[in-house]
This record gives C-alpha cells, structure tokens and sequence, in this order.
C-alpha cells in the first residue's frame, strides 16, 4: 500500500510540562543553538522470515517509506529535524488492536553525538510515558512504543540545555516498522540533580536511588489487554471469543539506556465459555533468559502458590493452571452475573538488560494448551507452516486469539463477535485500516457485561 498522505511533522519549544528549576541552568546563554532532527529508518537488516523473534518488528511486504522535515528558528534553541518512516504494508495484518513501533533516536550538535541527553516519548496527551532513555556516548537512544491502533500522534520530547523541545510524531500508518529518530544539537550540557548518577534527573527518575533503573513503563499504559480464544483449532471457531478469557497488563522496568531490568506481568481469568479445559502460557523470545518467580492466587486474591522459575531458550510456563479450576462461572451466559477467576503475577528479572525491540509485543508469546485435544493456541503471526501460510490463521482469514482492550466485552454463548460488534467486520475485512476502534461499539444484547 503506498501511501501518498504527505505528513507533516511540526515542532515547537515551549515551556517543559514540568518546570524543573534544577533542568534549567540559566546561565548567560545568550548563543543561539542549533537543533536538528533525523529521523530515518532502519530495518533493513531485520529479515522476518529469518528470524521469528523478530518478524513483529517488520512489515515491509508492500510496505513503504516516507520522510519528511520540519525546523523552528523562531525561539532560543532553533532547530529542525527530518523523519523517515516505514509504513504499513498489505498483507500485514494479524488482528492486532495494538501495534508496537521501534524507534531509534540519535541527538547530534555540531560537534557530533550527545551523550546523556534525556529523551522521552509520550502520548498525545501527555499524560503517559511511552518510553525513556538518554543518549548513549554517540548520542543514540533505542526504544519502544506500545499504543492502541487508533492512537495518531505521540510526541518526543528532548530535554537539553535546560529546555524542552517537541517534536509531534504522526503514528498513523507507522504500524510494526522500525523508526529511526536522528538529532541533531549543539548546547553545552546542563547540571542536574542526579543522586543514583543514572543520567535521569531525581524528579523523573521512577527509581532515585537505583542506577539500574530509571523508569516503568505500563503497557498498555492504563488498565488491561483482553485476550480471548477460540479452542476449536484446528477447526474453525463459532466467532464467540469467550472460551478462554483472560485480562493482562505488564510494568517494564528500563534502565537509563532504555532497557528491560525487570518485567511484571499480571494475569486474570475472566471469562470460560468452553466445555473443553485450558491451561494459559507464556514464552518469551529465544534469546531471553533469567530468573522468574510466578504467584498464583484464587479469586479473592489469596496466594495459593508460589514458584521460581528460570527462562531460557523459549521454554514456555504455565501461568495458570486447568481452567475448569481457575474460575467458578463462565461469564457467558444472560442471567450470570461477572465473577472473578483466579490470577497470577509473574516477575522476570533477565540475566542482562534486554532491549524492547528484542523483547517483543506485549502480551509476547501468551497461548492456551486445549487439554482435550492437546493443541496450543498462539496468536496469529507468530507461526508459519512451510508454504509460508500463518499456521493460526483459519481458512476463512480467522484468528483463534484475539487482544482487545479492557472495556471489550466477549460476546455471550451463542453470540458471536460480529453480533456483539457491528463494526468489527469493517476492521477485518478492510485489514485494519477502517473501524479501528471497532471494539467501542458493542451491541449490549449480544455481550457479557463484564466491566
Ligand atoms: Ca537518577
Ligand atoms: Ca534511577
């Protein structure tokens, strides 16, 4: 899909969200500084095909890319900045309401890279941190940002020399590519308030007084993911995305540098509509080890059991166990009301920082085992059988797992999902690309109402 929609970057330097008085040395500065921004891509040696930890990260099966420039001279530090994005291509889409996109920034002045210069990425609002890092000694930033679909616009920040400066950056179309973000600066560097010494400033710093982390991440960044199965596979499902129900959210703690230190996840059985039994999992990439420690608990939220665990090579766990025993209704039928399943917490300490991009999509490989007829359950877009096919893809172009956020309410028993939501065959069968907020719209007679 080429896409000829010019995009226009603006960017602008105001007064920093926060004022932060120990940021801004106001000594004389009375030379003008010049800024500017590159943002290229660069995914190029990222081969899907080849390696499918990494295949999420790429979509450039008729994928295409797009620049554009911007620059402000009308304020204390002028500067300007050019953005090259790969955009969405054909053929890409898995069903995903939510879409991960790498971005690589690098700060430059005259004089070259920009060590230590703060580099924030937030919501349109400004309300939620996407992603944190400070340059690297050549002046390099690496990072991830997780949003809903419909999500257009996230906005960098740059903190240097005591301002802030703001670069909008349309997300539109930027689905599952890589972005690389290239700054260029020249300013001396501020003093901070800096008492770990990580390079984050003590009233940003998520963790002051630990250098190995600087900031926690929530994804998604307020509430829950649903994820909803269908346990019929290999035989196409009834459409009702309520077998296996469960809702997650994920805290990722980054180092200075932007990498995972710690992940928490948390998971909860929602909903069973199945008379066959379940087990939930979860792996993380191949190359991903550490240590992990996973805590069940029942309904109401007493421990049953704890475990430590290691994780290495993809070895996958069991997050909860067979489902007839993890929730006591099956939240799909008229006249039930919502009961609470049992849940689980696990936390992932790796043996070396991880970089996001290496890490993956939130909720990562999470599937169910179907004990009646043994078959996983993955989502689609992560297993290809030989002739290159999606190996969880149904005949009809189905998925048998589907991530929602957490307003979603599956439908009930004998309802199925394009009852419940009306809109939903627009998204899928235009791809993605319309109705993407399908998932707003339901149809209360067909849907559980679990909130
Ligand atoms: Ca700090
Ligand atoms: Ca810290």
């Amino acid at each position: 899909m080429q896409l000829s929609r010019s995009q226009v970057y603006t960017n602008r330097i105001m007064e920093p969200v926060r004022k932060k008085d120990t940021m801004r040395k106001a000594t004389g500065r009375a030379g003008r500084l010049l800024l500017s921004l590159l943002i290229v891509t660069g995914v190029a040696s990222c081969n899907s095909s080849e390696d499918p930890n990494l295949a999420w990260l790429v979509s450039l099966d008729g994928g295409s890319s797009q620049s554009s420039t911007g620059q402000s001279t009308s304020t204390e530090i002028p500067f300007s900045y050019t953005i090259d994005n790969i955009q969405q291509g054909t053929g890409d889409f898995v069903f995903e309401t939510n879409k991960s996109i790498p971005v690589e920034i690098l700060v430059e002045d005259p004089d070259g890279g920009v060590e230590g210069t703060r580099v924030l990425i937030r919501d349109a609002n400004g309300e939620r941190v996407l992603f944190r890092a400070i340059t690297d000694a050549e002046g390099n930033a690496t990072g991830v940002v997780t949003v809903n679909q419909d999500e257009q616009t996230a906005v960098i920040e740059v903190e240097y020399n005591g301002q802030t400066l703001y670069v909008d950056l349309d997300i539109t179309d930027v689905v599952q590519t890589t972005v690389t973000l290239v700054i260029r600066v020249r300013a001396d560097v501020s003093e901070v308030a800096d008492a770990d010494g990580d390079g984050i400033p003590d009233d940003e710093d998520d963790y002051p007084q630990d250098p190995d982390r600087a900031t926690m991440v929530r994804v998604p960044a307020e509430g829950f993911y649903r994820v909803a199965y269908e346990d019929l596979y290999p035989k196409r499902g009834d459409a009702d995305f309520n077998d296996y129900v469960v809702q997650v959210y994920h805290e990722q703690d980054l180092n200075a540098s932007g990498k995972l230190v710690e992940l928490r996840s948390y998971y909860a059985h929602i909903a069973k509509g199945a008379g066959y039994d379940h087990t939930l999992h979860l792996a993380l990439p191949d190359v991903v080890s550490g240590e992990a420690t996973l805590v069940r608990k029942d309904a109401s939220g007493v421990e049953l059991n704890s475990e430590n665990l290691s994780i290495s090579s993809g070895n996958a766990i069991e997050i909860l166990g067979r489902s007839s025993n993890t929730i006591s209704s099956s939240n799909t039928d008229r006249n039930q009301s919502f009961v609470m399943g049992h849940s689980a917490e696990l936390t992932f300490l790796p043996d070396a920082p991880v970089a996001l991009q290496t890490l993956g999509k939130a909720p990562y490989d999470l599937f169910i085992k179907v004990l009646n007829t043994g078959h996983e359950i993955h989502f689609a877009g992560r297993y290809f059988a030989e002739d290159g096919s999606d190996q969880y893809i149904d005949s009809a172009g189905f998925p048998w797992a589907l991530m929602v956020p957490d307003y979603w309410q599956w439908p009930y028993e004998r309802a199925n999902i394009h009852d419940g939501y009306p809109a939903f065959d627009d998204w899928y069968l235009s791809a993605g690309t319309a109705s993407q907020n399908w998932y707003d719209s339901p149809v209360a007679d067909h849907v559980f109402p679990a909130n």
